[in-house]
């Protein structure tokens, strides 16, 4: 991208606030020549003497035509999100006002911004790293209070804080070795190998941490599949729908009711889930269409993330309980056993050796907060409320996994003593892996990949 090598020289304009009409829109201008530009629309005042940080409220003009009364919003450079002189224009939220606006700015030599070009100039002026771009990017994708949460940590910097700590570590044992490389011919070792080989392992104990973390990450981000399974007539369809709180699933006491597999999303404590309610499994029927729906059941029971296996208490024995624990273990399924119908059940005690089992009703509502609880248990173990950094980018997630190798090749060499030369090479690959998440090592082409997922007007 040639902006990156030639400096920015051009204003770009976006609307801020979803397209479509609403109370007011917000149109953001950035650029060497935003303040000047805005300035021939606004008759008022002169913005170029306006203090940064203030707002003003006048009509903005194409010419003899009034567009709209506005309140403009100043941000001088390099007090601004993106670094540069920013405007921001508060207009009334009607999609020909905001239309109108933008055209007339781009017709006094603003440019309509390209995705995410807004969050690459804070980028290249400094002001975010990669990580905090990217967790911007996140932010507005985000759609529940946990990913809202952790974006909004990565972008005060909790993640790069982080790494920043484990690449100064590795520096200063690169400068020492290629010091010791200097002075070849009188073999000193400024580097002490033990204190190098205890940072290493430290930094894998971090770096496997931060990748560790990406599958709960990616669980925030993209939510959690929970399939319900059990056998007919065990209230599975009734109980989708009492986590939904509305009628979704078609309930009967005819076994054999739901025929196709139904998702809805539900938001527990902030994290999102998908339950999916599926057809009850039993031995072969008469029905083609039921054995397909039991086909699809066993399908979801093997993709998702976690099962619930609802059984009815008055019609379970332990024995077919036991056969289905031996069955989910023996496949490696995360499941949550449920003991359905307890409203009308007095065989509870019957299951009293089982742990972990709940006992709920379905049709009654009882019980269900401490399932959904138990839910979040299950994903999180407690993890989501304090304050550790979680990876949710797929990108990051493969530079900690080479960065991971990377460091178990300065372990192996430290431990077959390797010459300081071959060390240095292994620890400039570690600080390559560093500096890509970072961004202070990085191309262009990268770049413009990662800006380009952003919405316009970001
Ligand atoms: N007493 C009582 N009845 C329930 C409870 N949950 C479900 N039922 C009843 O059990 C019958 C079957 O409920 P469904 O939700 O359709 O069962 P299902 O597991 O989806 O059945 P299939 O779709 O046929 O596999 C209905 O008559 C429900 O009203 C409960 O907690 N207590
Ligand atoms: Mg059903």
């Amino acid at each position: 991208m040639s902006l990156f090598r030639e400096g920015i020289t051009d204003s770009i304009v976006a609307l801020a606030t979803p397209n479509g009409i609403g109370a007011i829109g917000v149109i953001r201008v950035s650029g060497p020549n935003a303040l000047s530009i805005v300035n021939l629309l606004f008759k008022s005042k002169n913005l170029l003497l306006q203090p940064s940080h203030t707002l003003h409220v006048g009509l903005l003009r194409n010419g003899d035509e009034i567009i709209d009364e506005v309140v403009l919003a100043l941000y001088k450079s390099p007090n601004s999100y993106t670094g540069e002189d920013v405007v921001e224009i508060n207009c009334h939220g009607s999609i020909f006002i905001q239309n109108r606006l933008i055209e007339t700015l781009i017709k006094h030599g603003c440019r309509l911004a390209r995705p995410g070009e807004f969050t690459q100039r804070a980028f290249l002026n400094g002001k975010l790293d990669l990580t905090q771009a990217e967790a911007v990017s996140d932010l507005i994708a985000s759609n529940t209070e946990a990913s809202k949460n952790n974006a909004i940590r990565n972008i005060r910097g909790g993640f790069k804080s982080d790494l920043m700590l484990l690449r100064h570590k590795l520096v200063h044992f690169s400068a020492m070795i290629e010091l010791e490389l200097d002075f070849a011919t009188e073999d000193v070792e400024f580097a002490d190998r033990s204190d190098l080989k205890n940072v290493v392992t430290e930094l894998i104990l971090k770096t496997n941490r931060l990748a560790a973390s990406f599958k709960l990450g990616n669980v925030i981000k993209n939510g959690v599949q929970v399939a319900i399974i059990g056998k007919p007539n065990t209230g599975k369809s009734t109980l989708l729908n009492a986590l939904l709180n509305e009628s979704r699933a078609i309930v009967s006491e005819i076994a054999g009711t739901t025929r196709d597999t139904i998702e809805e999303v539900l938001n527990i404590e902030g994290i999102l889930f998908r339950l999916i309610d599926t057809a009850g499994i039993r031995v072969s029927t008469e029905n083609s269409i039921e054995d397909i729906g039991i086909q699809k059941s066993f399908e979801k029971m093997r993709s998702a993330d976690l099962v619930v296996y609802l059984f009815d208490l008055n019609t379970t024995s332990i024995a077919d309980l036991e056969t289905v624990i031996a069955d989910f273990n023996k496949e490696g399924i995360n499941y949550i056993l449920v003991g359905n119908k307890v409203d009308v059940s007095d065989k509870t005690e019957l299951f009293s050796s089982f742990q972990d089992l709940l006992f709920i009703s379905a049709k009654e509502n009882y019980n269900l907060e401490t399932l959904k609880h138990e839910l979040v248990k299950q994903v999180i173990e407690g993890e989501i409320n304090t304050d550790a950094t979680i990876v949710t980018n797929v990108r990051h997630f493969d530079a900690l996994t080479q960065l991971s190798a990377a460091l178990v090749d300065i372990e192996l060499g430290l431990t077959q003593q390797l010459s300081g030369d071959l060390l240095s090479l292994d620890i400039k690959k570690c600080l390559y892996y560093l500096g890509l998440i970072t961004g202070e090592i990085t191309n262009e082409e990268q770049l413009d990949l990662i800006f380009s997922s952003f919405c316009i007007g970001k």
